[in-house]
Formats: C-alpha cells, sequence, structure tokens
C-alpha cells in the first residue's frame, strides 16, 4: 500500500496538489514523495506482543476456513453493527475454546452456534468463544458473532466516515486495515498467516454504492433507505485485505483481455466529481494487468474482477480485486501511474502469495516497488528501468529489510526493490524471473515467508543465495566502495589493466557481490564481471586496446551507498601499480618472472630461482643447468666382502657424480685424494677396494652438470676454505 495516517493528510493534500504544468507522463516520485506517502505506523511493540502469546498459542489450534460477514455501516452515526460467522478447523483434540482478535471498541451482544448461545468473554481485544463441546482434530465448528461499535474512534487510520472534497467533506465508509485493523470493525484470527474464504455482505444508506472484493453477487434494497451489497470473492483472503469502500460513487468499466483468450471486468468506484479524470488516469490499467500476467503469470483473480474505488488516503491500499485508490490521486493525468501499477502488482505479491508474518512484509512492498520499475521497463525499456531504480536509491536505509524497524518503511519498499534489482544481475534475468513466476505459481492463494521465497530462487539460480540473503536482507547498511584503475601494455598486443576494489563502511562487514567493471575501450564498451569477496582486492582484466577508463558497476546493479576513485601509485611508470607491481622500481610493464617467485625478472638477481646469482650463472634462465648443489647427505657402510657401499642423496642440478677417495694420511696433510668414480648417474656406489693395514678411506661425492654447469661442491673445509680434489677424466 501507499498509506498514509488521516491526521497528516493536508500535508499529504499539499504534496498531492498538480503541478504548475500539467504532466502527462508517469514519472518516478521523488524519496520525500514517496515517504510523504506511507504510513509511519506500524506493529504493537514486541512487549505487546509477547502478551498476545496466549492468545497465538490458542490460535494455532485452529484454521479458519470462512468468514461470513453482514455488517450494517450508519454513517450518521458513525456506528456499525454486525454478524460474522466463523467456521473454522480444529487442529487439536479437545478444543473447547477459541480466541479471536476484536478490538474493545466493539461490544459484542452474543455468540451463537446454530441459534445455540456460547458463552464468551471479551477484553483487552480479545474474543474467547467457549464452544459447544470439545472438537477433535479434523473437526470443523462454526459460531456467529453479534456486535456493534465505533470503529476506529481514536482516528489512527484503519477505518473513517469521511471523504474529502473540493468544497469540504462529504460521508463515506472505508476501511484500510493493514496490517492489524482488521479486528477493530469485524472479529477474526487476525493473522496474515491463516487465509480463508470470506463472503461480504455490506449494508449502507441507499443510493450509496459498496464496494468489495470479489464478485458483487447482488444487491437487496431490504429496509428502507438502505441497500445491501453482496460481494463473493472466490479465492481466500487474508483478515487485512478485507474491504468496504461505500460512498456515492458512480462508476464505469473497463475490460481485460486474458492470456487464455478470456475477458475480466475491471470496475472503478469513483466520486461523481471526478468521473472524467478517472476515465483519463485509470486508462493504463488494462495493459498493465496484461503486462504482469505475461511477466507474472495470469492475474490472480481473473475469475473475480480488478477495480478500484476510491477513498480519502492520498495513497492507496491493494485490496484484494478493489484497491482502495486515493482520490487526490485522480486527476486526469498519468503522474500517478506507478501508484496503479504497485497497487495492481499486489494483487500477486500480497494479496495471492501473502506474507506469512509481517516480518516477511517486504514480499509485499519490496515486490510491488520493485514492479513499479518493471512498468517503467516495459513502457521505456532499459533507460527508463535504470532510471526508476535509481529514482528508488538512498544513500543510508535504517534496518534490516527482513524484520523491518518501519513496517512500512523506505527500507521495506525501495531496499526490497534494490534487492530483487540485484537479485536480477546476479542470478541473470532469465533465471530471476523463472523463479518469481515460480514463487507465484507455488504460493498462490497461498502465504510465504522470506527463507522459502530464497530457497525458491536458489533453485533457478542452481546455487546458495544464503550470502546474499544475509547481507541484503538480513543484514543492515550497504557497501562503500573505493576503486582505482592503472593499464600496462604488456607488448604483445595486450593490455592488462589493474584495478583494485577496496570497501570502506564501517557500519557493515565485507559485502560479497558480482561487480562489473566495463572497460571503455576504442571500439565499445566491454563489462567485464569479478567476484568481490573481500575489504581490499584486486583484479586484472586484459583487453586488446588500451582502455580510456573503466566504470565501477556503471548499470547499478549494486545498492552502494558510495563508490569513490582512488589513483593508484605507480613508481617506476610501467603502468603497474606499486601494489601489485613486482619490480615497483623498474618498468617492467609485462611483469615477466620467469622463476615465479614473486621477484620479476626485471629485479630478480636469480631470474631462474637456481641460486645462482644471475651474474654467476651460465644459464640464468634455466635452472636445470648450473653448477650442481652441494650433495647432502652422503652416507656409507660396510658392504659385502668388506667392500665399501656409499649412498647419496639427489643434488639440485647434477646429471652425474663423482666419488673421490682419500685416505686418512693425506686427510691430515689437507689432500682428499682423487676421482675414483666419474658419470655416475645413479645414487650409490660401492668400492670394492679395501684400505691398506692400519689406515682407511675418505670419500667425498659431488655433483657434476652435463651442461654449462660443470662440478658442483665437495664441501668446505674445516677452516671454511672450500674442498679440492682433482678429478681428471
Ligand atoms: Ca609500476
Ligand atoms: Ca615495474
Ligand atoms: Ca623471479
Ligand atoms: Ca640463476
Ligand atoms: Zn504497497
Amino acid at each position: 500500500m501507499f498509506p498514509r495516517r488521516t491526521t497528516a493528510l493536508l500535508a499529504a493534500l499539499a504534496i498531492a496538489a498538480p503541478a504548475a504544468a500539467p504532466a502527462s507522463g508517469m514519472r518516478p516520485p521523488t524519496p520525500e514523495e514517496r515517504d510523504a506517502l506511507r504510513a509511519k505506523r506500524g506493529l504493537r511493540t514486541a512487549a505487546e506482543a509477547a502478551a498476545d502469546s496466549a492468545k497465538l498459542a490458542n490460535q494455532d489450534l485452529f484454521d479458519v476456513q470462512r468468514y461470513d460477514l453482514r455488517i450494517v455501516f450508519n454513517p450518521n452515526t458513525r456506528r456499525i453493527n454486525g454478524q460474522v460467522t466463523v467456521t473454522a478447523q480444529s487442529l487439536a483434540d479437545g478444543l473447547d475454546q477459541v480466541m479471536l482478535d476484536l478490538l474493545d471498541n466493539m461490544n459484542v451482544d452474543g455468540v451463537d452456534s446454530g441459534g445455540v448461545p456460547l458463552a464468551f468473554d471479551h477484553q483487552g481485544g480479545v474474543l474467547t468463544v467457549t464452544l459447544d463441546r470439545p472438537y477433535g482434530a479434523g473437526e470443523v465448528f462454526a459460531f456467529t458473532v453479534s456486535y456493534a461499535g465505533e470503529p476506529d474512534p481514536g482516528g489512527t487510520g484503519y477505518f473513517g466516515w469521511n471523504k474529502f472534497l473540493q468544497g469540504g467533506y462529504g460521508k463515506m465508509a472505508w476501511s484500510l486495515s493493514e496490517p492489524d485493523g482488521a479486528r477493530g470493525w469485524w472479529p477474526c484470527k487476525d493473522r496474515p498467516d491463516d487465509k480463508a474464504m470470506v463472503d461480504e455482505r455490506w449494508t449502507v444508506p441507499a443510493p450509496w454504492v459498496a464496494t468489495g472484493n470479489g464478485v458483487l453477487a447482488g444487491t437487496d434494497p431490504g429496509t428502507p433507505g438502505w441497500i445491501e451489497y453482496h460481494w463473493v470473492p472466490s479465492h481466500p483472503l487474508t483478515t487485512y485485505l478485507v474491504s468496504i469502500a461505500a460512498t456515492d460513487y458512480v462508476s464505469f468499466s473497463d475490460t481485460y483481455d486474458t492470456l487464455s483468450g478470456g475477458t475480466m471486468p475491471i470496475d472503478y468506484y469513483v466520486y461523481p466529481g471526478d468521473l472524467a479524470d478517472a476515465q483519463e488516469s485509470f486508462k493504463n490499467t488494462p495493459a498493465m494487468i496484461r503486462y504482469y500476467a505475461e511477466t507474472f503469470g495470469e492475474y490472480p483473480f481473473v475469475e473475480d474482477k480488478y477495480g478500484m474505488s476510491a477513498f480519502p488516503f492520498s495513497g492507496a491500499m491493494e485490496h484484494t480485486t478493489n484497491t482502495s485508490y486515493g482520490y487526490t490521486l485522480i486527476d486526469g493525468t498519468h503522474r500517478y501511474d506507478y501508484i496503479i501499477a504497485h497497487e495492481l502488482s499486489h494483487q500477486w505479491w500480497g494479496d495471492s502469495v501473502s506474507p506469512e508474518t509481517w516480518a516477511d512484509v517486504w514480499l509485499n512492498e519490496g515486490f510491488a516497488t520493485y514492479s513499479e520499475a518493471l512498468w517503467e521497463e516495459h513502457l521505456n525499456g532499459w533507460p527508463g528501468y535504470h532510471d526508476y531504480m535509481n529514482s528508488l536509491w538512498r544513500e543510508h536505509f535504517d534496518g534490516p529489510v527482513y524484520d523491518p524497524t518501519a513496517l512500512f518503511g523506505s527500507t521495506v519498499y525501495d531496499k526490497g526493490a534494490w534487492v530483487l534489482h540485484m537479485l536480477r544481475h546476479v542470478m541473470g534475468p532469465q533465471a530471476f524471473f523463472d523463479g518469481l513466476r515460480a514463487w507465484y505459481a507455488d504460493h498462490k492463494d497461498g502465504v510465504g515467508n522470506t527463507a522459502q521465497f530464497q530457497a525458491n530462487m536458489e533453485t533457478f539460480h542452481g546455487a546458495g543465495l544464503g550470502w546474499f540473503f544475509d547481507e541484503w536482507v538480513y543484514g543492515e547498511n550497504s557497501p562503500r566502495y573505493e576503486y582505482g584503475w592503472s593499464t600496462a601494455d604488456l607488448g604483445d598486443g595486450t593490455y592488462r589493466t589493474y584495478v583494485r576494489i577496496h570497501q570502506v563502511q564501517t557500519d557493515a562487514g565485507v559485502f560479497t557481490m558480482p561487480v562489473d567493471l566495463t572497460l571503455v575501450l576504442p571500439s565499445g564498451d566491454e563489462v567485464r564481471t569479478v567476484w568481490n569477496d573481500a575489504w581490499d582486492q584486486d583484479f586484472t582484466l586484459d583487453s586488446s586496446e588500451p582502455p580510456s577508463d573503466v566504470l565501477f558497476d556503471r548499470d547499478d546493479w549494486i545498492l552502494k551507498a558510495s563508490v569513490t576513485t582512488i589513483t593508484l601509485d605507480d613508481a617506476d611508470g610501467d603502468g603497474v601499480p606499486d601494489r601489485n607491481d613486482n619490480c615497483p622500481a623498474a618498468a617492467n610493464p609485462a611483469q615477466a618472472d620467469f622463476d615465479g617467485d614473486g621477484t620479476g625478472d626485471a629485479c630478480d638477481a636469480d631470474d631462474d630461482g637456481d641460486r645462482l646469482d644471475d651474474a654467476a650463472d651460465c644459464a640464468p634462465f634455466d635452472p636445470e643447468q648450473g653448477r650442481p648443489d652441494e650433495v647432502y647427505p652422503l652416507s656409507a657402510r660396510r658392504g659385502p666382502a668388506g667392500a665399501t657401499h656409499l649412498e647419496w642423496a639427489a643434488a639440485a642440478r647434477a646429471d652425474d657424480y663423482d666419488v673421490v677417495r682419500g685416505t686418512g694420511a693425506g686427510l691430515r696433510a689437507g689432500d682428499y685424494g682423487g676421482c675414483r668414480a666419474r658419470g655416475l648417474t645413479g645414487l650409490s656406489y660401492d668400492d670394492p677396494d679395501l684400505p691398506p693395514a692400519g689406515e682407511m678411506f675418505t670419500y667425498l661425492v659431488r655433483g657434476h652438470d652435463t651442461g654449462c654447469g660443470g662440478d658442483g661442491p665437495l664441501g668446505d673445509a674445516s677452516d671454511g676454505s672450500p674442498r679440492d680434489a682433482p678429478c681428471a677424466p
């Protein structure tokens, strides 16, 4: 809905006053205009709700199947009197009491079942009825409550008796029960999660017209001076959507051609002076129904009707098949088509698929607000849609979308619409709209909650969306982005653009989102989508032309609080930002790094990482060539027949090995001996010789690179000097 309090009506009138230049087209409302059209009221406090726990527990024990309402509305006394028959099914054995909501301004005259009086207690807004006997699970019971009183005596806005005209006030009767006003004028289980069939008999002064939900089954003059209108909806309703709107209406009709080739009436009821204006202002409704039917699935109440009835709010309310529409919005222009579209789309989102709890109200209002943008897209394509979504943008939204702090605040409406807008980009349009259609198809005439909607969309996305719902639906606030970019010419026809994305919001955690980065290239824009899931993140984008600009989320698919361009330092001017440059002080745009050690060749002293500095490396770009490492470890043990068995570990870059044998006496003289074997490709050697009596052999092994590396070391002597031993071939 687009509701507001009656007490603020004068301000609303000022906002809705015609502009100096008559507008012929629809334009997005400003945020201020939107706020002015919305009620500030919400549900009762948590403490008050908790006090309801006994009632809510009792209401869980029965399922209302049907309400038959028969109510006389007397604008002269501002009172109603009614009989409401409640038909319900017990969901538990032994149910002998049921608790309904009915505010204390209504006085209950009696409760009966088939003419037999039932005991009841009415206090604190709760009507407790003692049934004629205990009912078992599955059994159906019915009783009729007879009551009378003045609805909404405090003028909180759920019921009224006035209308406002150019010349002053007039009388009418109207209701706007969302979220919990139904209990102010009729007894019901006033919760959105229990839909029921409804039959409405509204008696009003003749010759008034009383409108309601569904199809007009007939009128009955009854008592002279009065007339009864009998409205029958063919689909179950949520209590807050039951509607009365009655005054000296004039009516006119239009026709919707259904998707299956049938027709459905569209019936309008307006104040007599507004007929001509309404015939112009309402003209687009059939096209809107058609568009939404094609987009979401057939209009939910195609067997009944769609209709609008003027009433004195400056906003509107999506009563099922009978939207109550602020009379100030009927001005002969189409500037308020967005409100017509909003309320119409509620027939799918809210009326057919109703919220399971009020915490889920964004499934109504976010969807209806998003549907405004879809209608604009239908009319004006992507630019219209894009501008419309941006008109819903705010730097800050209070609180979360789910279980909001303000039931009818901008977080629910506008951020809720942005949630769908963002989801469309995350999922892709095909999966997104398939998901919306399934959400409607699977929950029509029922209720749904946010977790179910998430699961539904995950099915079409083919992946989890918990990260998305956590940050955008259950979480609060929006990301603030800084980004910078720089491009390096790789010299091979490739341009590599470095992009840094830095999230700097302090009122929320890091946001995970796919981010569109647009490269502005001589031959046209290229959009690259990166997955941003860290506070400070770097990306590279290659292109065959140098970009003249890089745009962040050009098409505004992210509800970002801000985006700021930053400069990325590039000390050596090679186009690679310092934070990414593997040689920040040496121009090396291609960033060649032969050994992949993070230090570019342009500044790496050992390019191939073979531990020989380039200056000393006979093959600085071949780690397989170069002086072998020292052989280590080397072990010796006694082999068969007294031979010596040597084993050693492979040394890097060694292609084969030399075994050097000396004696203990030689070693003491600094002589390591000479080659015992050369060119061993294995890692062991058996020396069959036995040392002379009283002597011992010493062994050293060194690797040998058959390439340019030559001999490896034999290790260091005890004085630190390298050991050496000739090993002539
Ligand atoms: Ca650089
Ligand atoms: Ca560099
Ligand atoms: Ca390197
Ligand atoms: Ca090297
Ligand atoms: Zn709405």
